[in-house]
Order: structure tokens, then sequence, then C-alpha cells
């Protein structure tokens, strides 16, 4: 793979005089840092307050899965700001392990989460619509946006949209760890396309997250931006400002001056794990990309004495899977979309790890 890995003139995101895995856990605060500053915006603060209230209780699927909607409600800057989750899990007596899906929609189940199946498995799910955070758009009045700059404007490194999602998982988090069915040492949090470039952005900021989870995430998401296909900084920055910090902007046209790639987004979850998966028609967000991320993030866990990629000394096809080191990956033949199919091989993964 190097030959691939050197055409992408891949930063190292190792540095000497790390040898450890506390001596990474350094290195790794400055990579958040720097994807923050740089690329997302730095996430609001935790909210001075939080409480969980409950608003109503069903049963799905002949009774296997039991269906809560809670409202969180948070004070930030003094302001309240509230928005609701889904909590689905199978009736059990033992300790689940769980997934915060950040999802396009807030329909349980949907299509993108079929709930029968993944309870069925023994997992439970806290999800809940990007949009109850905040409009997808440039719109900073909106939810929490308007919350958090109140008619002002951003500071250059300030949050963009995928950074008030991401902050919005970490809510979720702190309402399941008030749940004594949900293991809260084994938590998931997945997003598909600009959702998975946030259930990435969750992962590297929260460390409570076990695992992170993208699904086709593409341009700043998983896939590498130097010399990527399909999207790009320019194509993206046009069509979804919005989605970056204002510092964000300068690298349009310029990949090559980016101080990072999006394997230090991968790197941010060593020494915990990270699954990527990709669409072998999903061209736009170029699964060829997301692949060599993975490949390049892999070092940091052999520095560390971990195993990382284990993949095979080629480029990806159709129907691969890999399971074995701490970064999971597969690559499902289609097109752009998060289906069952995807949801199994998770599960697969995740009860491996
Ligand atoms: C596209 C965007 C991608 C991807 C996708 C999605 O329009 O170009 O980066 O995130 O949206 O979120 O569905």
């Amino acid at each position: 793979m190097k030959e691939f890995l050197e055409e992408r003139n891949i930063m190292p995101v190792w540095q000497d005089g790390c040898y450890t895995i506390d001596e990474y856990l350094n290195r790794r605060r400055e990579i958040v840092d720097l994807l923050c500053f740089e690329e997302y915006g730095y996430l609001p603060p935790k909210p001075e307050q939080i409480s969980f209230s409950e608003v109503s209780e069903k049963e799905l699927f002949l009774g296997k899965v039991i269906l809560k909607k809670i409202i969180i409600t948070t004070t930030l800057n003094g302001k309240p700001f509230s928005f609701p989750i889904y909590h689905s899990m199978p009736k059990t007596v033992k300790k689940l392990p769980f997934f915060v899906m950040i999802n396009f929609r807030d329909s349980v189940p949907d299509v993108s989460l079929p709930i029968d199946e993944i309870c069925e498995r023994g997992y439970a799910v806290i999800s809940f619509c990007y949009k109850d955070i905040t409009s997808d758009d440039g719109d900073f009045n909106d939810g929490l946006a308007g919350i958090i700059y109140d008619g002002q404007k951003r500071n250059p490194h300030d949050c963009g949209k995928i950074a008030m999602w991401a902050w919005a998982a970490s809510r979720a988090m702190d309402y399941a760890l008030t749940i004594p069915e949900l293991d809260s040492g084994k938590a998931t949090v997945i997003g598909h396309s600009r959702l998975g470039k946030t259930a990435l952005l969750a992962g590297a900021t929260d460390e409570r997250f076990y695992c992170a989870i993208s699904n086709n995430s593409g341009c700043c998401g998983a896939a590498l931006s130097r010399n990527k296909v399909g999207e790009n900084l320019k194509i993206i920055c046009n069509a979804f400002p919005h989605w970056f910090c204002e510092n964000f902007m300068k690298y349009v046209d310029r990949e090559m001056d980016l101080p990072f790639d999006q394997h230090f987004l991968i790197a941010a979850m060593v020494p915990r794990k990270v699954y990527v998966s990709s669409s072998s028609e999903d061209l736009w967000a170029d699964p060829v990309s997301e692949y060599l991320s993975c490949c390049a993030a892999d070092e940091v866990y052999a520095k560390i004495g971990m195993e990382g990629f284990t993949h095979p000394n080629r480029l990806p096809v159709a129907g691969d899977v890999f399971h074995q080191g701490s970064i999971g990956y597969h690559l499902k033949e289609g097109k752009h979309s998060l289906i069952s199919e995807d949801w199994h091989h998770f599960i697969d993964y995740l009860n491996i790890h």
C-alpha cells in the first residue's frame, strides 16, 4: 500500500517521542485541537445543566422492543435548549451495548435504522434527528446555533453545524449514562454521510464513545482530502460552508497546504475502536480515499503495539470485510446508503471486539 499512500502525500500523525498510549494521548489532544481549530470549529461547551424527561413509551415488534421518547433539556449560556431523543431497546435483564445514532430523520424504525434487527442482536439504540439540533443550512439563528451565537458573528474557529450535531451526540451519551440497562463502556456513535463525518468528530471529541462508525462519510469525513476524486474541498465548501468553521474556507483548492488530512480524524480514536464503511458505487465519497485513510491511521495503532487495520496488500473490492484489527472496515456492493447489511457488519465487528 506504500506506493498509494506516497501518492497522497500522507502526513505522519506520529511525532518523535511518543511510544506509549499515554504519550499518544497527549498527541491526540493536539490532533483534536487542530481539527477543531482548522476544520469543524470547537464544539459548544458542556451544558451548565442537563435533565431528561420521558414523554412516551410504547412496545414495538410484538413487544420485543421498547421505544421511549425523551426530551433532553440543557442550559447553555444561561439559556434553555431542548431536543427529543428516541431510546429503543430489547426487553432484557442484562446490560446492553448500545449505539448513539445521529439520524437524518426522527422516525424509529427508519430506512437506515432497522431497529427490530438491531435489538434482536442484543443492542440498544439512542437516536435523534440532526435537524432537531439546528437546521442544515447557513441559518445560525436556528436551534442550538441561535443559543450559541445569539445574533453575534462567528469567530473563525467557532463551531459549524457538524460540531453542533456532534455536541448533541454527547448529550445523548449523558442520557445513556443515567440508564442502568445500558453498558456505559460499550457505546458506539454512528452516522451516515454528513452524519458519518459528525460521528467521527463526536468520537474524537468524546472519549466516552468506545467506538465511532462512519458510514459513507466521504469528503471531510473518513476520506483523505489530498488527491481525492468525487467531492473535494472546493465543492463541499461552496455547497455546505455552514458545516465547517470559517478557518476551513482558506483550504479551498489548497488541499496540499492542510496541516493534517482526514486520517488524523480516524487516528483521534486510537486506542479506541473505529469503523469505516463504504459503498462501491459511491464515487462522490470515494471509497479508495476512505480505505487509504484507514491504512494511514494504522501506523498509530502499530506504534503503540496494537493491531490497527488488518487488510490485504491491495485496494479494496466490493464484498471486502476486515474486522480483525481495531479499525473495522467493509465495502458493500451498491450505492451511497446505510442499510441493514451495514448494521449486521457493524454488530459482527463489535461482537468480536
Ligand atoms: C452530499 C455531500 C456529501 C455527503 C452527502 C450526504 O451532498 O456532498 O459530502 O455528506 O451530501 O450527507 O448525504
